[in-house]
């Protein structure tokens, strides 16, 4: 009897040592690393190449990230072409208050569009170090996770059918919405999750950036925030209930409330311009552990997500993805498997601390709109200890920048 074409013995499957889900900061990452140091590896997306390499999403990466991908050979149009933040402006009660944290710690952020960032990736894991790649693949699927031989199968977009690869490795990079996190049985693996029970109007507006730097507004009527892209673009975000839809906020409101909530004392007015992305985030958060399962080693969003409330997650995704790729590449070259095993466990120190940061930021954004006095009292404390101590704030910059000892 002929087997189906997705079981592990296929005859014939080609073999890669790594097979990665997904091309997004994390897989394309993976995939450089282990073709750095000659090791074959397959790429599966379901997007177009042309897709991800537009698809907006993050912006402010920290320094270490930064350095991560400069010893790797990855950073060299976003050092020439991002740029560096050396302050954050926070607003409340009408008046500014500007934190300048190279200051307090020596470390800076860039700002780099993410999509230029996967553009770069793609390129040089597909074009100069020879990586192989399959955008637009459907269905793909797992099997035999905890043999030493599993196969991915995928659907090709050219002739539709089911191709079948046997891997060493399976890297599940596939972010928040992929297949991989869904392939760990129940039971083997743990699910915390928590709801901020707000949304986020996220938006993107050609339009120059109002300030020289990130911008937070805390304000009654709700959080907005203020992000520099690049010389044209400019990223917004309008607190708004969960769930809100898009089509309630037309170019007039959004404007409108962003004047009323960022507005402050001596600022600049805000420059407007056409809104070419106006989407609800549900605000949550959460955790997968361990991040392995098996042969399946789950990075970035695939394995947790943060809400974009402290610019962590495309962070984490780098970090997870460095750890992984060189844990990759020293057990299958030299059969060294103390990075992958443990992993999951120093991915998971990081993105611990970065949830409890972010939990702790929400509060101060949202404390204010909440209509509850007791958490607007306490997240004007907050603020207020920011900018009188110099214990906090110091604190603050290294959690905000992503320092950490030794890194
Ligand atoms: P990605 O980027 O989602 O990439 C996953 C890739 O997998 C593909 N895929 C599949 N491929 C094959 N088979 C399947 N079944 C598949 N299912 C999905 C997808 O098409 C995609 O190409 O995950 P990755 O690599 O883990 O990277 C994570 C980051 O993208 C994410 O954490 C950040 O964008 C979060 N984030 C921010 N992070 C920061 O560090 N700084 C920021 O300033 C920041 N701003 C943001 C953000 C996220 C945002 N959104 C949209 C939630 C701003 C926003 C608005």
């Amino acid at each position: 009897m002929t087997p189906p074409p997705d079981q592990p013995d296929s005859p014939g499957a080609p073999r890669f040592p790594v097979v990665v889900v997904g091309a997004g900061p994390a897989g394309l990452t993976v995939g450089n690393v282990l073709r750095a140091a000659g090791l074959d590896c397959l790429v599966l997306e379901t997007e177009s190449r042309e897709f991800v390499e537009r698809r907006p999403r993050a912006g402010v990466i920290e320094e270490g990230a930064v350095r991560g991908l400069e010893r790797r050979g990855l950073a060299r149009n976003l050092l020439e072409r991002g740029q560096t933040h050396t302050e954050c402006e926070f607003r409340f009660g009408g008046e500014r208050h500007r934190f300048a944290y190279t200051e307090l710690t020596g470390r800076h952020h860039f700002v780099y569009p993410q999509q230029f960032l996967v553009t770069d990736l793609v390129r040089e894991y597909a074009d100069v170090r020879g990586g192989e790649i399959r955008f637009g693949v459907r269905d793909v699927r797992l099997l035999g996770l905890e043999t030493d031989r599993p196969t991915v199968s995928y659907l090709d977009p050219g002739s539709g059918g089911r191709r079948v690869v046997e891997a060493g490795f399976v890297a599940g990079c596939d972010g928040a919405r992929g297949v991989t996190r869904a392939s760990v049985p129940a039971g083997r693996a743990r699910l915390a999750r928590h709801d901020y029970g707000v949304g986020w109007l996220a938006l993107l507006a050609e339009a120059p950036p109002s300030s020289d730097c990130v911008v937070f507004g805390m304000h009654p009527r709700g959080f907005a925030g203020h992000m520099p892209r690049s010389a044209d673009v400019t990223r917004y975000y309008l607190q708004c209930p969960p769930g809100d839809d898009p089509e309630n906020w037309p170019y007039d409101r959004v404007w409108g409330e962003l004047r009323e909530r960022l507005g402050a004392a001596g600022a600049p007015p805000l420059n407007e311009g056409r809104l070419f992305e106006r989407r609800v985030l549900d605000m949550h958060s959460y955790v997968v552990e361990p991040m392995v399962h098996g042969r399946l080693f789950l990075a970035g969003d695939a394995a947790h997500l943060t809400a974009p409330i402290a610019a962590k997650g495309l962070n984490l995704a780098l970090h997870d993805a460095f750890l992984l790729g060189d844990g990759l590449v020293a057990r299958c070259t030299k059969g060294d498997g103390t990075g992958l095993s443990g992993y999951s466990q120093a991915c998971l120190a990081r993105v611990w601390d970065d949830q409890e940061f972010s939990q702790w930021l929400a509060e101060v954004y949202h404390g204010t709109a909440s209509g509850d006095p007791y958490r607007a009292g306490a997240a004007l404390a907050r603020m207020r200890r920011l900018f009188s101590s110099r214990a906090a704030a110091g604190e603050f910059a290294e959690r905000y920048l992503g320092i950490r000892t030794g890194g």
